[in-house]
């Protein structure tokens, strides 16, 4: 049962799509202080566990850490860390009493999660107009699907989505992305994308091509397209500042960009040096901008991933300026510690400032916003100008898309990535905990950068990352210029990753189906064992293995130099070891076991009187025989 409360008079933030009368705030069951702050706080006992968040650090159960909904550049995902690129605002909590609350609000939340106090949450919204919504439930899968309901259906990507995808920041010219493809082939190795990072751009200008890189880009598209290879651009949501470049004129002459508090459009600096933000709270400007996709989809393109839109600002002009001015004043100071702290202060105070992003703002039906106030909402907004294109000029299913920064509402139109990881082996099991938590937000459509992101990857990290990487509905091996060549075939057993990524082929039919009925139902695709074992005290302890539909659980080994793991199986189940086209599948009893598991192979668990089809190995999904399937 959802009760929707309201505080003060809200923006649409297009979270929700089941329209609810208000209670009256009084009747809010928690503890409610309005004004300029927004402060809700509960007990909770103390072996209660607090789901949701979405894309967060540290575990499943968000207990003992203040957490902060503040869409983030942030690329260092360490545990100390509270905010990184997406504001998912809703928990469940999960004790005697069981119940769910979103809050539905634009700006900074800090959720005090029994931080502060061993038994208290405690989260404070930064303002004082919100949309509260408390869902009354009997079990956490229950009270998610109710939540799931009010916010409306995720989104669905095409089908060839779900093949094992490539990327590489790095990858400029034309024989580059040859290059991948022919790899891969060469070397029995499946590939359905190639992502297309910054470098494919004319001077990283949205929506252009380096013609000198692409002298025939839109025939580079269909031959790619041919040999069954999606081609995925990137897409930055500032747009560079350049008299003649026509998104720019465009957007300038019909003032579609943010504003500063004199009115004059906002300068900062991204990718392509000075940019103009587009105003995507404006509903003319976010279409607008959505139009602009077509200059690439005119060319065969069916699939983009939306970056830097939380929106990450390396400066501001202003901002840059001041600095100048700070380090010019310390420069005739004595060379002591303090001008020495002062410097460092000055300089890498500029990158993602509050006080920029208290500076500009949007027009919105409403009047004028102030940036910080709806921020959590950029690059959603981003993310609906293009899926509301793609929606309008092509249907539904036909493009791929996702987005760095979100908000929930926008897992209607589009996934997610988990940005920028490192190759540590500690980010597989960060990458693990994320899936149920985004779930729960509507995101079913993600994936981490496997191998890691930044840093070098080994043969071994990523075969165990992948290994995880073959259940998650976007399986994108991706990572940082200037790190070590991380694709499936820069590796001494090239035959290892084609027998785990053959795995995640025979495993598509299931997964997709899964992912449908998720979808349909509002259910979600991994579950914390808690949520399905609430009985089983030990199974609510384990963060370390998820469910997988109603079928399946999975415990990806994420330790260096281990022949496998221990596994807690809540009932009795079937282990299965997939590796090609072997299967060895072996009864286990309910309890602990220790499983060996060879760096190529992936380690699957059968729910007992459960079945999952398997098709055969392909090399792409387009030769994948979906109807000729088998069952385990
Ligand atoms: O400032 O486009 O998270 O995936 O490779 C870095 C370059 C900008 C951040 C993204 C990452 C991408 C990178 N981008």
């Amino acid at each position: 049962m959802i009760k929707k409360y309201t505080i003060g008079s809200p923006i649409e933030t297009f979270a929700v799509v089941k329209k609810l009368t208000s209670e009256p705030k009084e009747s809010f069951p928690l503890s409610l202080e309005t004004g300029e702050k927004t402060v809700i706080s509960f007990e909770i006992g103390e072996n209660d566990a607090v789901y949701g968040l979405g894309e967060a650090s540290r575990g499943i159960n968000k207990r003992g850490w203040v957490y902060e909904s503040w869409c983030s550049d942030e690329t260092n995902h360490t545990e100390d860390k509270k905010a990184l690129y997406g504001a998912h605002n809703f928990i469940v909590v999960s004790g005697k009493k069981k119940f769910g609350l979103f809050v539905d609000f634009p700006s900074k939340i800090e959720w005090d999660i029994c931080y502060s106090k061993t038994n208290e949450v405690k989260i404070t919204l930064f303002g004082g107009d919100a949309d509260l919504y408390y869902i009354d439930g009997e079990t956490e899968r229950g009270i998610t699907r109710e939540f799931r309901e009010l916010i409306g259906k995720s989104y669905i990507p095409p089908f060839w989505a779900f093949g094992y995808q490539q990327s590489c920041w790095g990858y400029a010219k034309q024989e580059d992305f040859f290059g991948v493809r022919d790899s891969h082939r060469e070397n029995n190795l499946p590939l359905d994308c190639i992502y297309m990072d910054i470098d494919y751009m004319d001077a990283f200008k949205d929506f252009t091509v380096n013609h000198e890189l692409f002298p025939d880009f839109e025939s580079f598209v269909s031959d790619m397209k041919a040999h069954n290879i999606h081609l995925i651009p990137i897409i930055d949501a500032g747009v560079k500042k350049q008299t003649g470049y026509s998104v720019y004129d465009e957007g300038h002459e019909k003032g579609y960009f943010c504003k500063d508090e004199d009115g004059n459009e906002f300068e900062c600096g991204v990718w392509p040096g000075i940019v103009g933000l587009p105003d995507f709270l404006n509903k003319d400007a976010r279409e607008w901008f959505g139009s602009q996709y077509k200059t690439l989809t005119d060319m065969g393109i069916d699939g983009f991933w939306n970056d830097m839109n939380e929106p990450a600002l390396f400066y501001s002009v202003k901002g840059l300026k001041k600095a100048h001015k700070k380090l010019d004043e310390l420069r005739k100071k004595d060379i002591d510690i303090w001008s020495f702290f002062g410097m460092k202060d000055a300089v890498l105070g500029v990158q993602n400032s509050m006080e920029d992003y208290s500076s500009f703002y949007h027009s919105t039906d409403g009047g004028r916003v102030c940036h910080k106030d709806v921020h959590n909402l950029y690059g959603a907004f981003m993310t609906k100008a293009a899926s509301d294109f793609f929606e309008k000029e092509f249907g539904s299913e036909k493009t791929l898309l996702f987005s760095r920064a979100s908000y929930i509402g926008a897992h209607r139109g589009s996934g997610i990535w988990f940005g920028d990881n490192f190759s540590w082996w500690s980010h597989i099991l960060l990458n693990l905990k994320m899936l149920p938590s985004v779930n729960m937000c509507g995101f079913l459509y993600c994936g981490a950068d496997l191998g890691g992101f930044n840093n070098n990857c080994t043969e071994d990290l990523l075969l165990r990352w992948l290994a995880l990487g073959v259940f998650t509905p976007l399986m994108r091996n991706h990572r940082a210029l200037g790190t070590r060549a991380q694709e499936a075939y820069q590796f001494e057993h090239t035959e290892w990753f084609a027998d785990v990524l053959a795995v995640r082929y025979r495993l598509i039919p299931y997964l997709y189906k899964t992912f449908r009925r998720c979808a349909d139902e509002g259910d979600m695709m991994f579950r914390p064992l808690a949520f399905d074992y609430p009985d089983d005290e030990i199974a609510k302890q384990v963060e370390d293995q998820l469910m997988l539909g109603d079928e399946c659980m999975i415990a990806p080994i994420y330790e260096q130099n281990k022949n496998g793991r221990y596994v807690y199986l809540p009932e009795d189940m079937t282990l299965v070891k997939l590796s090609g086209e072997k299967i060895e599948k072996q009864k286990l009893s309910k309890g602990l076991h220790y499983i060996e598991v060879k760096l190529s192979e992936v380690p699957l668990f059968i729910r007992n009187g459960k079945q999952i089809p398997l098709a055969a190995p392909a090399l792409n999904t387009a030769e994948l025989r979906r109807d000729e399937l088998i069952f385990i």
